[in-house]
């Protein structure tokens, strides 16, 4: 009928590679809009998975989906992320190697959900035995439990990651799912002590108060109102009506029995999830001698006897300071201020080194011996880009430098460094420079930087004291002394005996880089970008100006254009070789020649055409899904004519 909408006007391309007008980023948001209102929040550029967080519950994960994705060639079904996981497990076992996936967007994007749906899919879709399903119910039941411990409300996210995570799927020669290793990533310690309006601390704590059996509370000194506790309450958010702690603390609890935690290790847990509450409710006063004194010493018994320690040892060194002089050791006390930095820094250490506790506990559940080798699927799910009215932290070397250097460097001898070296530069604004006219004043102590997410303000403020990281010498000592079973762990006497200092976490940022990326450069990889449709998590709501902001800084209209001219299939001649050389009698069964002579070969009988493909130095890339398809048609159908052969053979014996 004339004038009437077609399918793909109204509901879009599901390739962006199709749309005609693929330059222009107006048409881009149009696409995304158009399927964002007909419920479709994926959509493909290439292989590459766009995809757009609904913000509510839409029916396409259940177990007819998973079955409908399986084993099917990726351009045959609708963009899903099950096509990206199983794509990923069909190209893992037929080549047998390793794979990753990297989701990112920023907070809220939906870059967990998206990493649970993936591992979801591979536990139901994949071949299993009965004796490997305590190692699948692991894997799945890693994620409450890191989530539990690592995960927080933010104002952007009432489930916001606080820590980055990589986690491998391990799997043998016949892919089934056998086993996994998780990689957390700098948790974000500083909310142990400290959250912003409209934020909580970490989920565990709550879930604690509000599930936790009356005498796990009653043992651990705790009562169920959150607002008691001071690490708890300065968001204002403590009961938050779009999270039931009650029920994630059933699940988390139930998460511990299969991951193999022990009663004793479940006491050890609670004991310092307890002392870090008890530790918030320290407070000092000043004596008049200017220095800091503990009135009222409850809490300080109940961590003491949490954590195995003697009181007065506890208070001593909450207040004092060991100073190395020449021959002697001198016991400074300290002022008020620098025992709550002293309080805080320990609240802190406790539970930055128990989560890592906890992670290396769940790979040791997860640890499958019997299988040597294995090829994996690695996940990665990293921190999402948050832009706030004033960020408190930014990795810059420079800081290390300030931080580590003798004398008395401050914030603001920061900052005039900073100011010193950088300060020319275009993505820069000092305080001294008057910005371009409407923009927000830079305040004495900030600085700006104009990132590739956005416009960011720093406040230097604390700047030098989180990048250091510091725990006084004296609560490290305390801390190897206790009777804890999981901190002994933790603080090891050789860490005291050590001259090194510790690094700092610009510095542990560096490193846990550039050892991800050795880890991901062996792997092939699959990449889904999220996009977050508004700012106040509803659904339905597609806001232009936040989707095209997204698009920018993910790169999708570069990603787009690379894609267009390029091909939508590469691989390596060894891999291509392997799989398709039973369709030529040149190459099958073997190929004893160089590979790309071998993958010429094989196309030209199979009777590519010279603009279907390119061959470069490693790799043969095809530039249409369709020539991909009808090749592994022929694959499947020579299989099968194979198969009828034998049979025949066979028959005639
Ligand atoms: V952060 O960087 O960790 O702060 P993420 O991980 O990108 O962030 P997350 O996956 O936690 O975001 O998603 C945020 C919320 O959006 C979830 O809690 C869900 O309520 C909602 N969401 C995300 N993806 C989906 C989905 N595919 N279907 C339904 C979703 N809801
Ligand atoms: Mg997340």
């Amino acid at each position: 009928m004339e004038g009437a909408l077609t399918a793909r006007d109204k509901v879009g391309v599901q390739d962006f590679v199709l749309l005609d007008a693929y330059t222009s980023e107006s048409a881009f948001v149009d696409n995304l809009r158009k399927r964002f209102s007909e419920n479709l929040i994926y959509t493909y550029i290439g292989t590459l998975l766009v995809s757009m967080n609904p913000y509510q519950e839409l029916g396409i994960y259940t177990m007819s989906q998973m079955e409908l994705y399986q084993g099917v060639n990726f351009f045959e079904l609708p963009p899903h992320v099950y096509a990206i996981a199983d794509n990923a497990y069909r190209m893992m076992c037929s080549e047998l190697n390793n794979h990753f996936i990297l989701i990112s967007g920023e907070s809220g994007a939906g870059k967990t959900e998206a990493s649970k749906k993936i591992l979801q899919y591979f536990a139901v879709t994949c071949p299993m035995t009965e004796s490997l399903q305590i190692a699948r119910d692991r894997l799945l039941l890693s994620n409450p439990v890191l989530e539990a411990f690592g995960n927080a409300k933010t104002p952007r996210n009432d489930n916001s990651s606080r820590f980055g995570k990589y986690m491998d799927i391990q799997f043998d020669f016949q892919g089934i799912p056998v086993g996994g290793h998780i990689i957390g990533y700098l948790i974000e310690k500083s909310r142990v002590v400290y959250q912003n309006q409209g934020e909580r601390n970490f989920h565990i704590f709550y879930q604690l108060l509000a599930g936790g059996e009356a005498e796990r509370l009653a043992y651990l000194g705790l009562e169920r109102d959150p607002q008691l506790y001071k690490y708890l309450s300065q968001g204002h958010c403590a009961k938050e009506s779009s999270l039931n702690d009650k029920n994630d603390w059933k699940t988390v609890s139930n998460a511990f029995s299969v991951i193999d935690f022990t009663e004793a290790d479940l006491e050890n847990l609670f004991g310092i999830i307890a002392s870090v509450l008890h530790l918030g409710n320290v407070c000092f006063q000043e004596d008049d001698q200017g220095c800091a004194a503990v009135p009222d010493t409850h809490e300080i018994k109940w961590i003491a006897k949490l954590l195995g320690i003697y009181p007065s040892v506890l208070l001593e060194a909450l207040t004092h300071r060991k100073i190395e002089a020449k021959t002697e050791e001198v016991i400074c006390p300290l002022t008020l201020e620098l025992s709550v930095y002293a309080r805080d820094a320990m609240a802190k250490a406790i539970y930055g080194r128990t989560f890592t506790w906890l992670v290396n506990k769940i790979n040791s559940s997860l640890v499958n011996k019997d299988f040597t080798k294995k090829t994996v699927i690695g996940l990665l799910d990293i921190y999402g880009f948050e832009v706030f009215d004033k960020n408190g932290y930014l990795f810059v070397l420079l800081k290390d430098e300030e931080c580590i250097r003798p004398g008395p460097a401050t914030d603001l001898s920061f900052l005039e460094k900073l100011e010193e070296k950088v300060g020319k530069h275009a993505h820069f604004q000092t305080r001294k420079l008057a910005g371009p006219k409407g923009r927000k004043r830079i305040g004495w102590m900030e600085f700006r930087l104009f990132h590739y997410a956005g416009e960011v303000t720093y406040c230097t403020k604390g700047f030098l004291e989180k990048n250091n990281d510091l725990l006084y010498r004296h609560l490290k000592e305390v801390l190897c002394c206790c009777k804890n079973g999981i901190l002994r762990e933790c603080f090891l006497v050789a860490e005291l005996e050590s001259r090194k200092r510790p690094p700092t976490v610009g510095t542990q940022f560096k490193n846990s880089l550039s050892s991800l990326l050795e880890i991901l450069i062996s792997k092939e990889p699959s990449y889904i970008r999220c996009i977050k449709p508004n700012e106040r998590k509803e659904p339905s709501k597609f806001d232009d100006f936040l989707v095209r902001h997204q698009i920018k800084y993910l790169g999708l209209m570069e990603h787009l254009r690379v894609r267009r001219a390029g091909f939508a299939y590469r691989r390596k001649y060894e891999h291509f070789l392997q799989r398709y050389k039973s369709l030529c009698p040149d190459t099958w069964p073997h190929w004893h020649g160089p590979p790309g002579e071998g993958v010429e070969r094989l196309i030209k009988y199979i009777g590519y055409k010279p603009e279907e493909y390119k061959l470069g130095k490693t790799k043969i890339f095809i530039r249409f899904p369709r020539t991909l398809f009808a090749t592994e048609d022929a694959f499947e159908f020579s299989k099968h004519q194979l198969v009828a052969r034998i049979q025949a053979t066979y028959k005639g014996c």
